[in-house]
């Protein structure tokens, strides 16, 4: 049994995250961790929301309220959210537990133990109209690399590079629009990564079954020579970790917290013992995932994230692992995704483009969504969604081929031999050709599970859905009962197997309709079926089944243009 390790990208808790989001990390991490339990491997999957940082402060001051509250509240809101989707975390966590407090302050101290963190003098840019220092997404301009005008502050959403506020051009302060800034003196620390880039260039090199999507953005900013700059790690604001070193005060730091890219990643950490401290466990069952000489050596860990925040996973949080001199677990593999376009734009949660995970839920249930975007996902290029496509492929996958298949075979079967699964006939040159097809087509499928290639394993799952309602086709029981009912009833209790194979099979992509298909198989559980010949007559003769409900619907052109309509505006 192998041990899997899978962390999503952790959401900012700034507001209700969009399908581009979604379908970025969290989705496809779930789709991993589904498919390794289904495997029968140990698998401990965890996200939490990001709370720190001026997106959180920002959020909360336009929605009036305290930010601590405004966290708890958008926590609790993005958990329910997760559940609605079927997003089957271990642990949905919180970056400003008191875990990630103490982690991130001991990170930081290991750090300078190791003479990897120097002070330095800084300047900052303070706003004069709004009476503060300006960090991060505080302050917006033109990106100095690539030109885009709405760069902001820590990094270019367009180019991805990595900024500081004084880097850009024409800047102006993203609470009040005004340009009346001043460079200012603050003290901060910074994490000295060019110390450590022979060693992280040195590991990158080693990981060449990476998506090159991931290895070029890392590339690129490891020989850019910019990526690996020094990095400041502390900042002028009231919400965050504060600074300490270990435990300890650090003199001069009074009042400043660490940056929200220091904190975050150590949440995934940090999450683990949220996790152990909410299931009763002792500390050694978390540290077990993460620490190499606690039990972590067999452990493969796997992230899920979108490009834009590959540099930080791929440079500064293994150079904080790195640089801590302790055993903790680097990552073994990053899945890194291009981004999903909606109608011709952009998703935008500032803009309010496009659907979010709320609405979504609100006009369709989770398993429409989810095959549509993990079916779609952006692996190779950037994708758009369309409702046209969605409409098209939602119906033709899903309702055409898989829906339309099972109520045929229960249908049938009910009308002419009942309710339980049939005896009699034996098993035809077709049936055996089919066990064969399949057979190579469920390791086929797991072959692109396994390598995580998103996009070929729900083409194969979807060819595996149309073999079954090909034999099913040529087979005819629905003719052959009018002459050999026996054989009828043999092709008939095959896609009734059929079904309870499905059920299996789809359960990573489209759990709720698995579920469905379980209970109306009267199974007691979804067994992977490692032999393809076994699972296909796990049911036997006598068996009871129900007639399942519609278990998709088309969606129909009118409803199609309604929601056209509805989503082509900014969110209210
Ligand atoms: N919260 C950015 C994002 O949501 C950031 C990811 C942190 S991962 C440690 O895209
Ligand atoms: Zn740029």
């Amino acid at each position: 049994m192998a041990r899997i390790l899978i962390t999503s990208a952790i959401p900012y808790i700034n507001g209700i995250k969009h399908l581009g989001n979604l379908v970025g990390s969290q989705l496809p991490a779930d789709l991993h961790a589904r498919y390794h339990r289904a495997r029968g491997n140990e698998v401990l999957f965890l996200c939490s929301t990001d709370e720190h940082g001026t997106p959180a402060e920002l959020a909360a001051a336009k929605a009036g309220k305290p930010v601590a509250d405004y966290c708890a509240e958008m926590h609790a809101v993005q958990a329910d959210l997760a559940k609605g989707f079927c997003l089957s975390f271990d642990h949905f966590g919180r970056s400003s537990s008191p875990q990630n407090r103490r982690l991130t302050q001991y990170f930081a101290g290991r750090l300078a133990d190791q003479g990897l963190i120097r002070e330095v003098s800084e300047r900052q840019v303070y706003s004069h109209a709004d009476g503060r220092f300006l960090p991060d997404r505080y302050i917006e301009g033109t990106c100095p690399n690539c030109g885009y005008d709405r760069a902001r502050g820590d990094q270019c959403e367009n180019c991805t590079k990595q900024l500081d506020p004084t880097d850009l051009i024409d800047p102006r302060s993203a609470i009040s629009g005004s340009t009346n800034l001043e460079v200012r003196e603050t003290k901060h620390l910074y994490l000295r990564q060019s110390v450590l880039r022979p060693d992280l260039e040195a590991w990158i090199d080693t990981k060449t079954d990476w998506p090159i999507l991931t290895t070029s953005i890392a590339k690129k900013w490891l020989n850019d020579g910019d990526g690996l700059q020094d990095r400041g790690i502390t900042r002028d604001l009231d919400w965050g970790v504060p600074v300490k070193k270990g435990t300890e005060d650090w003199p001069g730091m009074e009042g400043k917290v660490f940056y929200v890219w220091f904190d975050a990643p150590i949440e995934y950490i940090a999450s683990a013992a949220e996790w152990a401290e909410a299931s009763n466990l002792t500390d050694s069952e978390w540290e077990r995932w993460w620490r190499t000489d606690k039990g972590a050596e067999d452990v493969r860990y796997v992230q899920f994230m979108g490009k834009d925040n590959v540099p930080f996973h791929t440079l500064s949080f293994p150079a904080t692992i790195m640089g801590s001199g302790d055993p903790w677990k680097l990552v073994d593999y990053i899945k890194s995704f291009n981004y999903l376009n909606y109608d011709g734009g952009q998703f935008s949660t500032s803009q309010g483009r496009g659907v979010f995970m709320d609405q979504a839920l609100s006009i369709l249930p989770a398993d429409y969504w989810r095959w549509w975007l993990l079916s779609h996902v952006p692996e190779s290029s950037d994708t758009e969604f369309t409702w046209e496509n969605f409409q098209t492929n939602v119906n033709k996958d899903l309702a055409d081929v898989l829906g339309n298949f099972v109520s045929r075979v229960t249908k049938f079967c009910r009308s002419k031999f009942g309710e339980a699964v049939p005896a009699g006939g034996a098993d035809t040159p077709e049936a055996a050709a089919l066990v064969a097809d399949l057979t190579a087509r469920v390791q086929q499928y797991q072959a692109h599970m396994d390598a995580i290639d998103i996009r070929k394993a729900a083409a194969e799952l979807r060819a595996i859905w149309v073999v079954g309602n090909e034999y099913l086709q040529n087979a005819a029981p629905w003719t052959l009962y009018k002459t050999d009912p026996d054989a009828a009833a043999a092709v008939t209790r095959l896609a009734l197997n059929l079904i309870g194979l499905y059920a299996a099979l789809s359960q990573p992509f489209i759990p709720n309709a698995s579920e469905t298909l379980r209970q109306a198989m009267g199974l007691a559980s979804l067994d992977w079926p490692e032999d393809v010949a076994a699972a296909l007559t796990a049911l036997s003769a006598g068996a009871p089944f129900t007639v399942p409900d519609v278990l998709f619907r088309k969606i129909t052109d009118e409803e199609r243009e309604g929601w056209q309509e509805q989503f082509a505006g900014q969110r209210g």
